[in-house]
């Protein structure tokens, strides 16, 4: 059995998928894509995801793309260490929290950061340049939030997103006055999800929110996640790469 994991830094999309294979204890070959680069638009990655974004999971030459769906996966595959609830009921809550996540959290967030980051990388390509490296992304929506990025989002834009991320992290607060975890009583790929793209940068990224004050359980809850041993280890890019490939740093080995 062979897992190959495709992915950046681990934040965000690329540190969703990568505690559940260490939650899991799964050995995965690490392959770091240089988003700097623009590697994930080059050939021979989008020979192995069309859509040209990471992260990827490559188990025994099955694809399995988007987090949400690999961390599934991972489940119905690997379900001796479980990150989902086995009653229906639980489950059914827990993927009522990724759907929040991922349709609600996710994009809000990740417009602050490429605004902040990513817009400074897009306006140091000279326009020629540029335009060649667009003509190479296959998904027109992200085609479209590079261009975005280049010329800044507008503040109405910003402002939205930001309401958006205040109204997450106060139902998310509201919700853990009630259960010591995001959809119930265990940890489960809910958490994992929310901490991903939200609870790992909201008070680094937002000072300005005040989060510490607003959210105290979410802030608690953050530490407790931070502490578990496969976060932590997903947060520090622990080197999980075999021989000969590269670390998720981009050196050569
Ligand atoms: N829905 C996808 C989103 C993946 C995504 O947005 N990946 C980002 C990195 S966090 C990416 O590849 N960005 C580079 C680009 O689109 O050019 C998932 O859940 O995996």
């Amino acid at each position: 059995m062979t897992l190959k994991y495709y992915h950046a830094e681990p934040l965000a999309n690329s540190l969703k998928s990568m505690i559940p294979l260490i939650e899991k204890g799964l050995p995965y070959e690490s392959v770091y894509v240089d988003l700097h680069k623009f590697e994930q638009h080059q050939p021979w990655f989008v020979a192995i995801n069309p859509e040209g974004q990471v992260p990827v999971l490559d188990h025994d030459g099955a694809i399995i793309t988007h987090t949400t769906v690999i961390n599934e996966y991972l489940e119905d595959v690997f379900p001796d260490i479980p990150l989902r609830p086995r009653d229906p009921v639980g489950a059914a809550r827990m993927r009522y929290w990724n759907k929040f996540c991922d349709e609600q959290v996710m994009n809000y967030v990740s417009m602050h950061g490429w605004h902040r980051m990513v817009g400074i990388i897009a306006r140091s390509i000279e326009s020629g340049e540029f335009e060649r490296l667009m003509e190479r992304i296959p998904l027109p929506d992200q085609r479209t939030k590079w261009r975005t990025a280049r010329s800044g989002f507008s503040e109405a834009d910003l402002a939205h997103a930001t309401e958006k991320i205040l109204y997450a992290v106060d139902k998310v607060e509201a919700q853990l006055a009630h259960t010591a975890w995001i959809a119930g009583d265990a940890y489960t790929l809910a958490d994992i999800n929310f901490f991903s793209y939200c609870g790992v940068s909201v008070e680094r990224m937002f000072p300005e929110l005040g989060i510490g004050k607003r959210c105290p359980r979410l802030v608690a809850w953050t530490e407790r996640m931070r502490s578990r041993p496969a976060v932590a280890r997903a947060l520090a890019g622990e080197d999980r790469t075999a021989p000969g490939l590269r670390t998720w740093s981009g050196e050569a080995r």
